[in-house]
């Protein structure tokens, strides 16, 4: 069976390019094709955390959200402080409805005065904030542009970026980016991305220009060893980015999240949400994100929910995602955990497909 082309499942600019260099295994998001690794995640890995990959994340939509009171909704839809977020910043922004569940997590980008772009989880944020938008009257206008972000991420990013665009770009700070018109191509450049190991997001601002970046970064990468790729779930546990959707149930909050830093109570202003965390601040969580160290011979990664309980064999959680980490040369895994079992320390089982395994709850992220 292949996969019908059509609008129900879009391909995203870099499509063609990232398959013909290797991309074999791929996901959906945001009804788009995600391409994640090729026939040996090993290389993928070790390309991100030792050289340089490129991954075609152009499915991390944005929502445009532009007009006069583009900051105003902006601050009222974020349950982070984006009140004075300044231009060429970005903000990572945890979204909650008004039960104070998180919906999505973007990055929030202020591209101009009256220009913020959400670069969204896999939700349809463009739904949410057009009825906001609406019942409060707002004067903006909520689309979403032609804008595909392609990630250079990895040590050698900054070598490999400051040699294509120039070396103003070593002096990007993280999450400030750049708007620039590179050989014709228009994009913003940005020291973001989804994995710690540095680097750059260019959000390809014309669809038909895909395969001449891609080309550009492609062949000025060679030198430094450059792999194709796509969001890497080891690297990601190991070091802990928070993947809307996959880690925690569509229930929890963001505290719950293992996110709760991101969250601005403090703030004067009204958010979405505010009320209800506030009280969730005050009773405490049911349950929360947490590591776990799982014992025993490496496991295949599993990125699918399975089950967590205690010694005794009752119920402590869900595990959302198993992998076995090189850099720690054992297994982790991510749980929603109930309290307080939750605890750093607290001994628990883990289902995997050679049974129930013993683990122990650690602190995220995981300090080992
Ligand atoms: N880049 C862009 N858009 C995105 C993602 C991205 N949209 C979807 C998804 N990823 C959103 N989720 C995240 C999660 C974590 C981070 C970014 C997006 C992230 N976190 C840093 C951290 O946790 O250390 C920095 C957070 C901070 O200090 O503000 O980068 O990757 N364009």
């Amino acid at each position: 069976m292949e996969l019908a082309q059509g609008p129900r499942v879009r391909f995203s600019p870099f499509y063609s390019r990232s398959q013909q260099a290797g991309i074999e295994v791929a996901s959906v998001y945001n009804k788009m094709v995600l391409p994640v690794a090729t026939d040996n995640p090993t290389e993928d890995y070790e390309a991100l955390t030792q050289r340089v990959a490129l991954w075609d994340v152009g499915c991390q939509r944005q929502v445009q959200v532009y007009g006069p009171d583009a900051l105003k909704l902006s601050t009222y839809i974020s349950a982070r402080d984006l009140s004075n977020l300044k231009i060429g910043v970005a903000k990572y922004a945890p979204l909650c409805d008004y039960q104070g569940r998180l919906i999505n997590d973007p990055v929030v980008l202020r591209v101009d005065e009256e220009t913020i772009w959400f670069s969204i989880a896999d939700s349809d944020v463009l739904l949410w904030i057009r009825a906001i938008a609406g019942e409060r009257g707002d004067e903006v206008e909520v689309r979403e542009p032609d804008v595909s972000p392609l990630a250079v991420q990895g040590p050698k990013a900054t070598d490999l970026a400051s040699q294509v665009f120039g070396d103003w770009v070593k002096d990007l700070k993280f999450f400030h980016f750049r708007r620039i018109t590179h050989e014709g191509i228009p994009l913003v450049l940005s020291r973001s991305g989804w994995s710690k190991q540095g680097g750059f997001e260019l959000f390809l601002e014309d669809e038909t220009k895909g395969e001449q970046l891609w080309d550009l970064i492609w062949e000025a990468g060679q030198q430094f060893g450059i792999r194709a790729g796509g969001p890497n779930n080891v690297e990601r546990v190991e070091n802990f980015l928070f993947s809307w959707g996959s880690d925690a149930t569509r229930d929890c909050d963001p505290y719950e999240s293992g996110i709760g830093k991101y969250v601005d109570l403090g703030v004067e202003h009204d958010f979405i949400g505010k009320a209800a965390l506030k009280n969730k601040r005050v009773e405490g969580p049911d349950r929360e994100l947490k590591g776990l160290l799982i014992d025993g011979e490496p496991l295949a990664p599993n990125p699918a929910p399975v089950g967590l309980r205690n010694p005794n064999g009752s119920y402590a959680g869900q595990t959302r995602i198993i992998c076995y980490s090189p850099k720690y040369q054992r297994n982790l895994g991510l749980a929603v955990i109930e309290v307080p079992q939750n605890l750093p320390g607290t001994k628990v089982q883990v289902e995997t497909i050679d049974g129930w395994r013993p683990a122990t709850v650690a602190d995220l992220p995981f300090d080992l």
